[in-house]
């Protein structure tokens, strides 16, 4: 009974420590839009027409040379939480170019977002193709130490000629553990093998000259 007793103990113990990190701040309450822009602020502004499906926010018109961003209410994190941050982004036409858009994430070190700590941000993406639905994405990103608030940043640039405007949907923060790199490594096994092979080699070679 002891055992078995333990065995259960040293289960939940390699259950504990094996888990994948799980960041209750990976969601993200209305990322789609289907009926309001609720949960956001700034430039937020619901576009029923415009969607993927139908229902999208939209950023815009930014001033010329300015760029406007439409943010989520602040969301609370712990440092080391790590997401993935995606979204799709649409240009519509008769915009000039120079204009861009940009997916971002902006942390805080404290609860209500008001003491900016740092930002990190997907590829910009050009309005050179219009009235598509174009993904971007800012792959997997990472609270820094301190931070306890985060938000979402729909950024949208204007060139120098003429004001912007953008669409957003489908903005997916979703819980993605960092995988560390695997640094290729011989386990001491492997490590007595090339001992043994590389005595072998020496052996021949010092049979091969004699
Ligand atoms: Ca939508």
């Amino acid at each position: 009974m002891r055992g078995f007793t333990a065995g259960l103990l040293l289960l939940s113990a390699v259950t504990i420590f094996t888990a994948p990190p799980v960041s209750a701040a990976c969601t993200l309450p209305n990322g789609t839009f289907d009926s309001d822009v609720s949960g956001w602020s700034n430039f937020a502004d619901f576009d029923a027409g415009r969607g993927n499906p139908p229902g999208s926010n939209h950023v815009g018109p930014v001033p010329i040379s300015n760029s406007g961003n439409s943010w989520s209410d602040c969301m609370l994190v712990a440092p080391g939480d790590a997401c993935t941050l995606e979204a799709e982004v649409l240009f519509p036409t008769g915009e000039n170019a120079n204009a861009a858009a940009q997916l971002g994430i902006l942390y805080y070190s404290d609860a209500t977002c008001s003491s900016f700590l740092s930002l990190e941000v997907a590829p910009g993406v050009s309005n050179s193709v219009q009235e598509v639905w174009l993904p971007t994405s800012a792959g997997s990103v990472v609270a820094p130490a301190g931070a306890q608030g985060a938000r979402i940043s729909l950024n949208v640039i204007a060139g120098p000629t003429q004001t912007a405007n953008a669409n957003w949907d489908n903005v997916l923060l979703s819980t993605q553990p960092v995988e560390s790199v695997p640094v290729p490594m011989l386990d001491p096994s492997g490590l007595v093998l090339l001992a043994g092979v590389l005595a072998l080699g020496g052996l021949v070679a010092l049979r091969a000259r004699t």
